[in-house]
C-alpha cells in the first residue's frame, strides 16, 4: 500500500473514532507530502457515511454523526487554508447553487458536497434546506448560476426535484442551467424521468460530474 493510502486509512479510522486532533495532524502530514486531495475527501466522506449507517442501525447517536460532519468540515477548512498558502486552489470552474428541497431538513451530505465542490474550484452558493422549488429557481437566476444541485433525502419530497425542472421550463430558462440531482431515494432512472442533466450518488461523483457539465 502506498504511504498516501496508508495515511488516508489512518484518517478514516481517526474520523470513525471522532478523534479530531489526530484527523488534523494526519491531514497536515498528508498535505505536506503533496498527496492528492479529492480521494482524501472521499475517504472522509465514506467514514461519515459509515457513521450514518451506524446511526440508522441504532449503533450510535445523532450527535456523534453530527460531530463527524463537523470534524470533516473543520478539516476541509484546514485543507482550504493550506491550499491557499501554497497557491494551489483551482481557478473558478463555475457557479453552483446547492440546496435541499421543501420539507427536507437533511443537510449533512449537502454540506460535505458543498465543501468538496468549493475545494474543486466552484463558487458554491448554499441555499440551505427546506427550499420551495420556486425559491431555488429564483436564486439560481439571481446568482446567474451555471449549475443547480439539489437533493431530496426522502421519497415524499422527491416531486419537488421535478417541480424545479418544470418551473425552469415554464419560465423558458431551462437551457440556461444544468440540473444535478442527488439524495438517498433518488436514482439515475428518476433523473432521466424528470429530465435532470445528471444524477450523482456521492460528493466525489458530484465534483466529477459538475466539472463534466461545465465541459472541463
Ligand atoms: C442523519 C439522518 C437524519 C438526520 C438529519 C440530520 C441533518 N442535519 O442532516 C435527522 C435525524 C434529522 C433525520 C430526519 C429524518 N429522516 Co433521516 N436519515 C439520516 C441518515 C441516517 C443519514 C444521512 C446522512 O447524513 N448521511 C451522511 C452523509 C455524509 O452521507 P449521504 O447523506 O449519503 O450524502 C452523500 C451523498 O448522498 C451525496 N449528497 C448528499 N446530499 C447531497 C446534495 C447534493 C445537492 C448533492 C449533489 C449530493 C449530495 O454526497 C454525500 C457525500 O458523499 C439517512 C440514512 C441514509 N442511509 O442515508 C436517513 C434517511 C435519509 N432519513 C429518512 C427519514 C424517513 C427521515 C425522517 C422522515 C424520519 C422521521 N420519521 O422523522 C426525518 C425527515 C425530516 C425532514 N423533514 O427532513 C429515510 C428516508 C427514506 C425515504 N426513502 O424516504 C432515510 C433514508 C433512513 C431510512 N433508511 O429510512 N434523518
Amino acid at each position: 500500500m502506498s504511504k498516501g493510502k496508508a495515511i488516508q486509512n489512518d484518517i478514516h479510522q481517526a474520523l470513525l473514532e471522532l478523534d479530531e486532533g489526530r484527523v488534523e495532524h494526519l491531514t497536515s502530514e498528508y498535505l505536506r507530502a503533496g498527496y492528492e486531495v479529492t480521494s482524501l475527501l472521499q475517504t472522509m466522506s465514506n467514514a461519515v457515511s459509515e457513521i450514518g449507517a451506524k446511526f440508522e442501525n441504532g449503533d450510535c447517536y445523532l450527535p456523534q454523526l453530527i460531530n463527524s460532519v463537523e470534524i470533516m468540515e473543520n478539516t476541509i477548512k484546514l485543507i482550504h487554508e493550506k491550499l491557499a498558502e501554497s497557491d494551489e486552489l483551482a481557478e473558478e470552474k463555475g457557479v453552483l447553487v446547492i440546496g435541499t428541497v421543501k420539507n427536507d431538513v437533511h443537510d449533512l451530505g449537502k454540506n460535505v458536497t458543498s465543501s468538496m465542490l468549493r475545494i474543486a474550484g466552484f463558487r458554491v452558493i448554499d441555499l440551505g434546506t427546506d427550499l420551495p422549488a420556486l425559491d431555488i429557481v429564483e436564486d439560481a437566476l439571481e446568482n446567474d448560476a451555471d449549475i443547480i444541485a439539489i437533493s431530496s433525502m426522502t421519497t415524499v419530497t422527491m416531486p419537488c426535484l421535478a417541480e424545479v425542472i418544470a418551473i425552469l421550463e415554464n419560465m423558458g430558462v431551462r437551457s440556461r442551467f444544468k440540473v444535478l440531482i442527488s439524495g438517498a431515494p433518488v436514482t439515475q432512472e428518476y433523473a432521466e424521468l424528470i429530465g435532470a442533466d445528471a444524477y450523482v450518488k456521492s460528493a466525489e461523483e458530484a465534483v466529477v460530474t459538475a466539472k463534466r457539465l461545465m465541459g472541463r
